[in-house]
C-alpha cells in the first residue's frame, strides 16, 4: 500500500494534465457548458448518484463527451425550427377563386436545390465532429495511468456485489459486500465478473457502464478525485430485485483508506460473554455457515456476503435497508419479506436463539 503520492483533490488538477488531443474537446465543452445557460449544472450540494457531477477523471471525459452532443443536436434542432417557421411563413397561400398554380412543379428549384445539398453537407461534417470527439473521449478513457493501482475483483450476484481486494502480501486479500472504499486520487482496476446473469457495474459519478457477463472477465478504470460517497447500481435487467441491486463507493483520503482496508483484513473478535458465545455457535453450527464467511471462525460459506464486518457498513442487502438491529432481525427472521426473491431463505429459530445470533453479529465491527 504506497500512500506517498499526492492525491488529486479536485477537477482543475485532472483538466490540469489533459491527454493529448482532448484540449479542443474541453474547449468546446467549457463553451457548451455556456451556451446551454447552466441546465443543470448548477445545483447545489453532492449528489451521489449523478453523470451530470463528475467525482473523477473517466466521468469527467464522458460529461465533456455528453455536453458537446448535447450543444451540438440542440443547435441543429433550433436551427430546423427556425428554417420550417420560415418556409411556413414564406409559402404562397391558395386563393379560393384562382385556379392552382401547377407551374413551379415544372420550374427547377434551383436555390432550393442549393439549401437543400448546403444542409445536407453541413449535417455530415457534423456527424463526423461528433465521431471525432466520440473517438477522442474513447482514447482518452483507455489512457488513465493505472501504475500504483488498487485492484480489486468485483462479482455481480443477483442480487448483491461481492468485492475481493486483491492480496498485497499472500493471505492479506478480504472480502467486502456491497460497500467500496477507494483512495483518492489513485486509479483503481476493477475486474469484473458475473455468478448468474448478466449486470452492468455503474457509478455514474466516477465512469460510464460496463457490462458483467458470466463466464467472461472484464476490467474498468477509474480514479475518484474528489472524496465522497458514491452511489453504484446495477444498469442491465437481472430479475426481480434488479432495482434493489446498488452499492457504494467511498472515496476516501489515502489515510483514511489505508484505515479501513487494515480494519477489514482483521479477523472476527472473539465472543466477550455466554450469548454472544452462543450467537456464533448457532451460526457456524446452522446453516447461516453454508452461505457465509465470517473470518476468525469456522464459517466459510461462499453463496452470500462475507459477513466478517458486516456491521462496518451502514446499509444491507444491497442498499435496501438501514443497517440496525430491528433491520437486521427482521431480515435474519424473513429475508423475503424485506427483498422478495432474495436467495436466503427465512430462519425458524427461538426468540432466545435470534437474540443471541443478534448479540454475536453486532460484534461483528
Ligand atoms: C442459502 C444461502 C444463505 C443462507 C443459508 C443464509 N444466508 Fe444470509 N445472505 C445470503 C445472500 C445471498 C445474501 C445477500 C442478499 C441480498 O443482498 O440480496 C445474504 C445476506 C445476509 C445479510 C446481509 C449482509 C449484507 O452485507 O448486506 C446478513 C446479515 C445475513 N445474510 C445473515 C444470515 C444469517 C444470520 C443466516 C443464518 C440464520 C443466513 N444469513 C443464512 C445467503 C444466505
Ligand atoms: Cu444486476
Amino acid at each position: 500500500m504506497k500512500t506517498g503520492q499526492a492525491p488529486q483533490t479536485d477537477l482543475q488538477s485532472v483538466a490540469g494534465r489533459p491527454p493529448r488531443g482532448a484540449i479542443a474537446l474541453r474547449a468546446a465543452a467549457a463553451l457548451a457548458a455556456a451556451l446551454s445557460g447552466g441546465l443543470a449544472f448548477a445545483a447545489p450540494a453532492a449528489p451521489a448518484h449523478d453523470a451530470l457531477r463528475p467525482a473523477g477523471v473517466q466521468a469527467a471525459h464522458i460529461f465533456s463527451l455528453w455536453t458537446v452532443t448535447l450543444t451540438v443536436c440542440s443547435l441543429v434542432f433550433a436551427a430546423v425550427l427556425i428554417a420550417l417557421l420560415f418556409a411556413v411563413a414564406r409559402a404562397p397561400r391558395a386563393s379560393r377563386d384562382a385556379s392552382p398554380d401547377l407551374g413551379s412543379l415544372e420550374r427547377p428549384e434551383r436555390r432550393v436545390g442549393r439549401v437543400v445539398s448546403g444542409a445536407s453537407i453541413a449535417s455530415v461534417v457534423l456527424l463526423f465532429g461528433l465521431l471525432l470527439a466520440d473517438i477522442m473521449t474513447d482514447r482518452a478513457l483507455s489512457r488513465l495511468p493505472v501504475a500504483d493501482a488498487v485492484h480489486l475483483e468485483m462479482t455481480g450476484h443477483q442480487w448483491w456485489w461481492e468485492a475481493r481486494y486483491a492480496d498485497d502480501t499472500p493471505g492479506s486479500g478480504f472480502a467486502v459486500a456491497n460497500e467500496l472504499h477507494v483512495p483518492v486520487g489513485r486509479p483503481v482496476v476493477i475486474s469484473l465478473k458475473a455468478d448468474d446473469v448478466i449486470h452492468t457495474f455503474w457509478v455514474p459519478n466516477l465512469h460510464g457502464k460496463k457490462d458483467m457477463i458470466p463466464g467472461r472477465e472484464s476490467t474498468i478504470e477509474f480514479r475518484a478525485d474528489r472524496a465522497g460517497t458514491y452511489r453504484g447500481q446495477c444498469a442491465e435487467f437481472c430479475g426481480l430485485e434488479h432495482a434493489l441491486m446498488a452499492f457504494t463507493v467511498v472515496a476516501e483520503r489515502p489515510a483514511q483508506y489505508d484505515a479501513w482496508v487494515a480494519r477489514q483484513r482483521t479477523p472476527a473478535p472473539q465472543p466477550v460473554d455466554a450469548l454472544q458465545a452462543q450467537g456464533e455457535r448457532l451460526f457456524t453450527t446452522g446453516n447461516c455457515a453454508g452461505c457465509h464467511t465470517v473470518r476468525g471462525t469456522s464459517a466459510n460459506g461462499v453463496l452470500g456476503p462475507d459477513l466478517t464486518h458486516v456491521m462496518s457498513r451502514p446499509m444491507l442487502a444491497a442498499e435496501t435497508f438501514e443497517n440496525t438491529p430491528a433491520n437486521l432481525e427482521s431480515w435474519i427472521k424473513a429475508p423475503g419479506s424485506m427483498k422478495p426473491g432474495t436467495t436466503m431463505p427465512a430462519s425458524q429459530l427461538s426468540a432466545q436463539d435470534l437474540n443471541a445470533l443478534i448479540a454475536w453479529i453486532r460484534t461483528l465491527q
